[in-house]
């Protein structure tokens, strides 16, 4: 009996401890995963934008709803001569502006009468959103849809009758057209605009008025898989600007907070890290990377010599993709409905630059030698991170949090990128890490940083060896990294682009007097450098004595530059004057969009004026104060 006993004992313990062993061998998950959703979109790393509705063809960066529907008329619209090139560039989907803040809808929606079919474009048979989405579906491009929250046009806004409205027009987005893999919902709410006539300031409880949870209810039901976007979430948040980076480290999980400790949190309130989000945040909520091929939203012809060239998109991208974010590229179409032949050009080189980094990974065929190995297992191998499998990886045991890899290269190689990817399916757990290189005979740090998570590019100088080395130091949770690769830039000279020169002639500002309350000040609005800034005294104006009576097109106004949005300035008045004491209007209006995108404000006036006193009046500024001015100039 006491054998028999005996032998069940031992059976037993070797039954519990074979179980065991098994149940243990995967990795445990680390904080917040990403939902299949997410990981497809992690997947695509890039993909366009397009703004295009009633402000392209008045030359404004925001049209405020008051403009008829008879504007919107491109010429020559051509879907595949866009699409054909995003597709080129090798983004993977395109999200159109639907609707702008402006109120114009692109599709012939039942909700309202400001929207395509009363245009003349096709005769009020034209479908934009149709247009987009089949052919994009022909390419093989996602569709993701812009509906702005905030619409100028409709006198119904900031009613509950709007909401309605807003509802009924996702709907019909995310009926009638398809697959679609983003919506997109801005967080610019409510202020000056049309509204059905009312010229008003309208202003709406960002927390409670779009009752959030339900409207993208209509989302969830209707497509599933869909990701939303808005500055905070709930699937993909905003990096906190629009020059084209994410922050660094950018860690996909975030722990929001508001800036202010009692606000509610709610999309447009401003958020806390949104560039960088939190390590070991409570959320993975991914950061995307939006910004413009030009310097607005907008397709305008003062901004063609704006267009970044293929080089410079390949810099946003290491700042995006590179950080684990994604990027979404904005490029705007003109008012023939069809890029201007600049921007195509960039498109089609930075395609290329990529292509030609990516060709060719030099770590395959590599000898690879890490540290620890979970369970000394083929599945946690090292040869995983060469397998073009951004799922299979080397990963280490559970209390392992310190590990390292060499790679020797089969020969010596020259290279200055490497792309490093953690298995985003069992969370973000890797902290610190550094890359080594061997060179005359000893180990030199080449690189380090923090987070790694679905894609960490690392570009640096030229090297030369056939001896790498991954550190990974005080992971959150045992690493399981999924690729590792290294490759080669190409000689850039033959990418150099030939760009649009800037048209606009600055007037000389040797002879010009400033009289204000505070006009000492104000020298630092005409010193010629970007980083100085003055504030504007009490009365928010300035006048400026030219000296002599010139003639200009119009003025420059450069908000400050270092990051603070104290002072922007949102509404201008512009007056003239012959002798400095009477003075008539000239220009007023606005820096639509100041805010996120902080970029210097050309404002034409209607026609060329002569004068010899010009007087600035700043009349709604951020945070309501003083104004401030970081450089004012006038135009020829
Ligand atoms: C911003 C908007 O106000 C801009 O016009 C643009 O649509 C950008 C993508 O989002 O907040
Ligand atoms: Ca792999």
């Amino acid at each position: 009996m006491k054998l028999v006993a005996a032998i069940f004992l031992v059976c037993f313990f070797c039954f519990i401890s074979a179980f065991s062993k098994t149940s243990d061998i995967k990795p445990k998950l680390f904080g917040p995963i990403p939902t299949d959703g997410q990981l497809q979109w992690h997947e695509m790393e890039m993909y366009g934008f397009v703004h295009f509705s009633i402000a392209t063809f008045v030359n404004k960066e925001w049209a405020d709803g008051s403009e008829g529907v008879d504007k919107f008329n491109p010429t020559n619209f051509d879907v595949n001569q866009i699409v054909g090139a995003f597709k080129a560039a090798g983004l993977k989907g395109i999200i159109l502006t639907c609707k702008h803040h402006d109120g114009f809808c692109l599709w012939p929606t039942k909700t309202n009468d400001y929207n395509i079919s009363k245009s003349p474009y096709r005769n009020g048979k034209g479908d934009l959103v149709k247009e987009f989405s089949d052919a994009c579906k022909g390419s093989g491009l996602k569709f993701g849809v812009y509906l702005s929250p905030w619409d100028r046009n409709d006198g119904r806004y900031g009613s509950p009758e709007y909401l309605k409205t807003y509802r009924e027009q996702l709907t019909e987005l995310l009926t009638n057209y398809g697959e679609v893999f983003e919506t997109w919902h801005d967080g610019a709410n409510g202020g000056s605009g049309f509204y059905g006539g009312a010229r008003e300031v309208r202003r709406i409880d960002k927390t409670s008025y779009y009752d959030w949870e339900n409207t993208w209810g209509i989302v969830r039901k209707l497509h599933p898989n869909a990701l939303i976007f808005s500055d905070i979430g709930p699937d993909v948040r905003w990096v906190g600007n629009e020059e084209g980076h994410a922050g660094n480290p950018c860690w996909s999980t975030i722990t929001l907070e508001s800036s202010k400790p009692d606000a509610k949190l709610a999309p447009g309130v401003y958020i806390k890290d949104l560039g960088k989000g939190t390590a070991m945040g409570k959320a993975w909520i991914p950061a995307e990377v939006d910004f413009s091929i030009r310097k607005g939203w907008f397709w305008r012809e003062s901004e063609n010599h704006t267009v970044k060239s293929g080089i410079q998109l390949v810099d946003h991208y290491f700042k995006s993709v590179g950080l684990g974010a994604s990027m979404l590229l904005n490029i705007p179409p003109d008012t023939r409905g069809l890029l201007y032949h600049k921007d195509v050009e960039s498109l089609k080189i930075f395609g290329q630059i990529i292509n030609e980094i990516f060709a060719v990974d030099l770590a395959q065929g590599a000898r690879l030698k890490a540290s620890n190995v979970r369970s000394k297992s083929k599945e946690f191998a090292p040869k995983n991170l060469l397998d073009n499998d951004r799922y299979t990886y080397w990963g280490t045991a559970d209390d392992v949090k310190d590990a390292t890899l060499e790679l020797t290269l089969r020969k010596a190689q020259t290279f200055s990128v490497f792309k490093i990817r953690e298995n985003i399916k069992l969370g973000q757990r890797v902290n610190q890490w550094a890359i080594d290189v061997f060179v005359e005979g000893v180990w030199k740090e080449y690189a380090k940083g923090k987070a790694i998570g679905a894609c960490r590019l690392v570009r640096g100088d030229k090297v030369t060896t056939n001896k790498v080395r991954l550190r990974l130091m005080n992971a959150f949770a045992n690493p399981c990294i999924s690729e590792f690769g290294i490759y080669r830039e190409p000689d850039y000279t033959k990418y150099v682009q030939e760009m649009d020169v800037k048209q606009t002639n600055n007037l000389d500002r040797t002879k010009w007097k400033v009289i204000a309350i505070n006009a000492g000040e104000l020298s630092k609005a005409l010193d010629g450098n970007n980083q100085t800034f003055a504030i504007l005294g009490s009365d928010n104006t300035f006048t400026i004595d030219m000296g002599e009576v010139v003639s200009a097109n119009g003025f420059s106004y450069l908000p400050r530059q270092d990051k603070d949005s104290n002072g922007l300035i949102h509404g201008f008045r512009i007056q003239i004057s012959d002798d400095g004491k009477t003075f008539v209007g000239c220009a007023e209006g606005e820096f639509s969009n100041i805010k996120n995108n902080p970029v210097q404000q050309v404002v034409a006036f209607d026609k060329i004026q002569q004068f010899r006193y010009i007087r600035f009046h700043a009349l709604q500024t951020e945070k309501e104060a003083m104004g401030t001015v970081a450089e004012f100039n006038l135009i020829k």
